[in-house]
């Protein structure tokens, strides 16, 4: 018998025991490497790091070199800050590093931001050089010798350089000063609070040290739907705090700010652009703050957009309005950010020309060249709002004039809100190389916005993040992948979508091959697997458009004036925007992409009803017809959907405890509510195209018994609201303090799958319990947070018992008992045979 323990067994069994799996360290974990052959690859790494000159970021730099060798080699290098006599990595600006290494052939120059990472040697000795520009070049070179390792990758003999797609690559946090965050689902801020900044502002140091490590760059970090106080004098201190936090890491600080501010902050009789004095605050304004903040990247203003006051209000115009801020930015090398974000809410849905998807070109496109040379326009990717499919914005293509940024969402607001799994990089990268013909010639997306394409000074991309305090950051461990994507992307748009994933699953979950497939895999699925099971053929618009924007709500989006209609009705579906009958929006591409979608028969199909209004029984490329499309997509995306926990379940034991756990209650989730989606849009299709579906699926559930129809003590019957939201448009809720539902099982003997579709509000946590006869199967809390107080689409849940033996003729009740003024609201049982 072996009397010890082996040490190192024992300081791995620890350090699994000590370091539980937050997600908090993303995809910087520096997972320490085990594996004998490659950690001889490093074997001959410098035993020190040195940096010349003690810069805020370069110190970041060194002493994040020092975190991450340390944890992935088990090696604390020295820190020093002149050249050692002996072999070295230096981290050192290329003005520094010609200093001291004359016999070594660095660059010219460099882009701002752009690195080299070089072995080269210096009186005999070796030397690992990450050189750039500037500081935070060095920084990313830092970050992407420390990716090399952890994707263990020799670094042996360096010889790469980098530069970045576009100098602007940021964030913006829909942060309020009050701690929530708009659209943010993962949880409060930890920027501000009850009116204030964080007295603590580790975390968003933290945060800043994430966007680093994949070379984003700046960060505006309050709502577009500003607060005008972020600009009262007051306040100044507080953003200067959140400034010093970001500044080590080289994330530029920057602020949304109110167009009425000169009046509401600066109590003038006006905010007219055009008047002197109205631009004299501007200017005084930034000056104040950029004694306090040098570095601050800028402003950004929503205008005239979503109850927003603009320019509009004295008739002045967009091109006006960002001036007058980009002319106080300029002498501090700040940059005016206006959003292209314009849109009137108010239109008229009877006017089958009224079209939302025109109003950015309709806004914009006539400004092009009005802009001064440091106000940029932010674009969204599509002309309507973030949806899971649309066309590119034919504003991209309009502006060769103009500065723009390309704005995208990594907070997954039409997208399943972080419940469910979406990766979005694959539809990015559709975008991105988006051919729009702007100039007639070749001019993909990534190249007109990150300023290549007219030779624009500025450009780049933005994401709104949404960051939040949750562990993990995103609320949900395979959605920071979103994140990760998003820097590296905007960094190098030429990276490949499997390249990215992939990278990014080996530093968050380990490089065991049965984990990187299986993880890959779910994330390059899922935009196309969401896709499926919500919103048909771009129709787009099938969730609750004037709500929280997250389950099924067919025709929320109809008879209002937010303009996300899809005019489906009894006979079909789809907006007609061609130029000869529609509303013209196909006449904003340039003639090639005119052509392309103007034209039933070219039109791809899943652009098909953004761009045209069609019958139902309008026959596909794909030889389907549109309805039996919309039941197929719909339940092919649900099934697909329904088979991420198995393929999850093969990571039991290869990864941490607490993130497989808590990725499977996710995938669980969204396998049942994947079944509301197609349920709801497949449902309301039915019984408004009356067209049956050809495999006789919709409105037929064999396994299905409706609550309704169950025998029940205490429940009553309660109709849904819309009624598809619930299966047979009905549930039932428990008004006393306790009532249980019976059914009798009349199946074959067997093994069985139940699953309980309930609604589990945000208002109380009720509670359920299962039984067969006498014998207790299950019990749970309705208790995830999900954005209603309602019997909705967004509260329907599933909970799934599996593996339940079960005899013809039993008796299987469901008791519930309500909580507040959640009612224990049951929709249907479904009791499935096991699947072998
Ligand atoms: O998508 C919509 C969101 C709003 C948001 C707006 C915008 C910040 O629903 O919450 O407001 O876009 O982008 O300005």
């Amino acid at each position: 018998m072996r009397p010890f323990i082996h040490s190192s067994i024992l300081v791995l069994v620890l350090a699994g025991v000590l370091s539980a799996e937050t997600g908090y360290d993303a995809w910087l974990r520096y997972q320490p490497i085990q594996d004998a052959n490659v950690l001889e690859l490093y074997r001959d790494l410098p035993a020190s790091v040195v940096i010349l000159e003690s810069s805020p970021v370069l110190k970041t730099a060194q002493s994040e070199a020092l975190r991450g060798l340390r944890s992935m080699l088990g090696r604390t290098l020295r820190l020093d800050n002149k050249l050692p006599d002996e072999s070295c990595i230096l981290l050192a600006t290329l003005a520094e590093a010609r200093q001291v290494l004359t016999g070594t052939d660095l660059p010219a120059n460099l882009p701002d931001d752009g690195f080299v990472l070089k072995t080269t040697a210096v009186h005999g000795h070796n030397v690992v050089l990450v050189t750039a520009s500037n500081d935070s070049g060095v920084l990313y070179g830092t970050f992407a010798l420390l990716r090399k390792i952890n994707l263990h990758e020799a670094v042996d003999h360096l010889d790469d350089r980098e530069e970045p797609s576009a100098p602007i690559r940021w964030t913006n946090e829909w942060d309020n000063l009050d701690g929530s965050i708009e659209r943010g689902y993962a949880g409060r801020s930890f920027f501000f609070e009850n009116g204030s900044v964080v007295p603590d502002l580790t975390r968003a140091g933290d945060y800043a040290r994430l966007l680093a490590s994949i070379g984003i760059n700046g960060s505006t970090i309050n709502n577009v739907n500003a607060n005008p106080l972020v600009l009262s004098s007051d306040f100044l201190p507080q953003l200067v705090r959140v400034a010093d936090a970001l500044r080590p890491w080289g994330v530029r600080m920057s602020i949304a700010v109110d167009f009425s501010s000169p009046k509401i902050v600066g109590h003038l009789d006006t905010f007219d652009p055009l008047d002197p004095k109205v631009a004299e605050w501007w200017k005084n304004k930034a000056d104040e703050i950029y004694r306090a903040i040098p570095d601050l990247g800028g402003f950004l203003l929503k205008a005239d957009s979503e109850g927003r006051v603009g320019p509009s209000t004295y008739g002045r115009t967009h091109a006006d309005a960002a001036n007058v801020i980009a002319r106080a930015l300029k002498p501090h090398g700040g940059v005016l950010v206006y959003r292209g974000f314009v849109y009137d809410h108010h239109m008229d849905w009877r006017n089958l020309k009224n079209d939302r998807a025109r109003a950015a070109y309709d806004n914009f496109a006539k400004l092009d060249g009005k802009f001064d040379d440091n106000a940029l326009v932010q674009i969204k990717y599509g002309p309507i709002d973030f949806q899971v499919r649309e066309p590119v914005s034919p504003l991209l293509g309009a502006l060769p004039h103009t500065n723009e940024l390309l704005e995208l969402q990594v907070t997954q607001e039409y997208t399943g809100q972080q419940r469910h799994l979406c990766f979005l990089l694959p539809m990015w990268k559709e975008i991105l190389d988006f051919n729009l013909h702007a100039s007639g010639g070749d001019t993909p997306v990534k190249d007109i916005v990150a300023g290549k394409t007219f030779h624009r000074p500025l450009g780049g991309f933005v994401a709104v993040v949404n960051a939040g305090h949750d562990q993990n950051w995103m609320g949900a461990d395979l959605a920071m992948a979103n994140l990760y994507a998003f820097g590296r992307m905007a960094w190098n748009t030429s990276l490949p979508s499997a390249r990215i994933v992939d990278e990014w699953t080996r530093q968050t979950f380990g490089d065991d091959a049965e984990v990187t497939d299986t993880i890959d895999n779910l994330e390059l699925r899922s935009w196309r697997v969401y896709e499926d099971y919500t919103g048909p053929l771009g129709a787009g618009g099938l969730t609750d458009i004037i709500g929280v924007h997250y389950g099924p709500g067919i025709e929320s989006s109809e008879r209002n004036g937010w303009g996300q209609w899809h005019r489906a009705d009894e006979h079909g579906i789809g907006m007609d925007r061609t130029i000869a009958t529609g509303t013209g929006y196909i006449g904003q591409y340039s003639p090639p992409v005119a052509a392309m979608y103007e034209s039933l028969e070219k039109c791809p199909d899943n652009l098909l009803l953004f761009m045209h209004h069609v019958p139902y029984t309008y026959v596909l490329h794909s030889g389907k017809t549109v309805i039996q499309h919309i039941y197929d997509s719909h339940y092919e995306g649900a099934a697909e959907a329904g088979r991420n926990p198995e393929l999850w379940k093969r990571l039991r034991g290869r990864i941490d405890e607490d993130r497989y756990e808590a990725v499977m209650t996710k995938l669980e989730y969204q396998r049942g509510h994947a079944i509301v989606w197609r349920d709801a849009v497949c449902n309301w299709f039915f019984r408004e195209s009356k067209i049956p579906d050809a495999k006789g699926r919709v409105g037929h559930h064999p396994n299905r018994i409706e609550a309704e129809d169950m025998q029940f003590k205490g429940f009553k019957m309660q109709a849904v609201t819309p009624w598809e939201d619930a299966s047979g448009g009905n549930a039932i809720i428990c008004p006393e303090s306790r009532c249980t539902a019976t059914l009798t099982f009349k199946g074959p003997s067997g093994w069985y799958d139940l699953a309980i579709q309930y609604f589990d509000q945000n208002n109380g946590k009720s509670h359920f319990s299962v039984a067969d006869g006498e014998q207790s199967l299950g019990e749970w809390s309705a208790d995830l947070v999900l954005p209603s107080a309602k019997l909705d689409s967004h509260t329907s849940t599933w909970h799934t018992i599996r593996g339940v033996a079960l005899r013809t003729g039993d008796q299987i009740h469901i008791v519930g008992v309500p909580d507040s003024a959640e009612r224990s609201a049951i929709d249907y049982i479904e009791i499935t045979p096991e699947p072998r």
